[in-house]
């Protein structure tokens, strides 16, 4: 599977584009039955809504490990070829070689009832959680269940968002470590702040789809979960699958990304998963010659790093 010439100039434009079908209806099959079998031990049908808790649900035990793995799908794999030319792989800890990755499931069930359904007023970026940042390129939500109503709790984004924040560091290009979330207006304003008084900017959009669809968002898309309207019968069964520039993943040990507080962040014990002494840097000064890596290059084509079929 590839995406066609238009898909991929929405995908420009817009900063999001809808893949249909990307999930063979064999695997989405098997995925149902496995995600079935681990809500039962809690009681929950997901096909009875009598049976739900209200909202964000994970069942005791967690959620499975899909078989095949997401990131395995040949279908998602030839998209990201595409996209990346080769330079993208599954998000994983920077710096460290890279291993076999868990994609992030999340399933939003319907609020409690006599909830108003309001949309996200604001949302975030991924790629700057703490530990090692940097050098995120796209993420796709892969729906397992039907999600027909905006107001189902489908991934809530900023179309054209991806533009908005595009000009914003390239007009700061030293926050694009992460430093961003510590710096005004976001700090006070949050991201919505970078949005705002942007006239590309649209109304924020909750996915919709049918099993097996997904959504491609550009990394510099804004987004966030949003509700599942109180009374819904569809449970937000999603998986994330998040892609990062090879390179740029390897390039990590240069800088760490402080924890939410702005506080440098601590490495992780020495253990036997890193036996190599990491320190905290907090982030580099404006001058350190980290700084000229790619993971922090904030270039004038946006598609600089991505691959041949984004750059005709
Ligand atoms: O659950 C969702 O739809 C969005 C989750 C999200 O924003 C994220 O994990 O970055």
């Amino acid at each position: 599977m590839l995406l066609t010439a238009a898909q991929l100039d929405e995908f420009k434009a817009e900063g999001a584009v809808p893949v249909p079908g990307l999930v063979p209806p064999d695997v989405l099959a098997g995925w149902q039955a496995e995600f079935r079998r681990a809500c039962s031990a809690d009681g929950v049908d997901l096909d009875d809504p009598a049976t739900w808790p209200a909202g964000r649900y994970a069942p005791e035990g967690g959620w499975p490990k899909l078989s095949p793995c997401l990131y395995d799908l040949p279908n998602l794999q030839s998209i990201v070829e595409q996209l990346g030319g080769g330079a993208f792989a599954p998000s994983h800890p920077a710096g460290k070689p890279w291993s076999p990755q868990v994609p992030m499931t999340r399933v939003i069930l319907p609020s409690e009832p006599g909830t108003e359904w309001a949309p996200p007023v604001d949302g975030h970026l991924d790629g700057y959680a703490t530990g090692w940042g940097g050098g995120f390129m796209a993420f796709f939500v892969v729906l397992l269940w039907d999600v027909s109503s905006p107001r189902g709790g489908g991934t809530a984004y900023w179309p054209r968002s991806h533009l908005a924040n595009h000009r914003y560091f390239l007009e700061h290009p030293e926050r694009f470590d992460g430093s961003y979330l510590f710096t005004e207006p976001v700090r006070s304003g949050g991201h919505r702040a970078i949005l705002e008084g942007d006239t590309r900017v649209g109304e924020v959009e909750c996915m919709t789809g049918r099993a097996g669809d997904a959504l491609l968002f550009h990394g510099l898309t804004t987004h966030v979960n949003s509700t599942n309207e109180a009374g819904s019968r569809q449970p937000r069964v999603a998986q994330f699958a998040r892609y990062s520039h090879r390179k740029m993943r390897e390039q990590a040990p240069m800088v760490m990304f402080p924890d939410k507080d702005g506080k440098p962040w601590s490495p992780p014990p020495r253990g036997k998963d890193s036996p190599e002494e990491v320190t905290g840097t907090g982030f580099l000064p404006p001058d350190h010659p980290g700084r000229k890596l790619e993971r922090y290059d904030v270039p004038q084509n946006l598609w600089k790093y991505w691959g041949p079929a984004l750059n005709t």
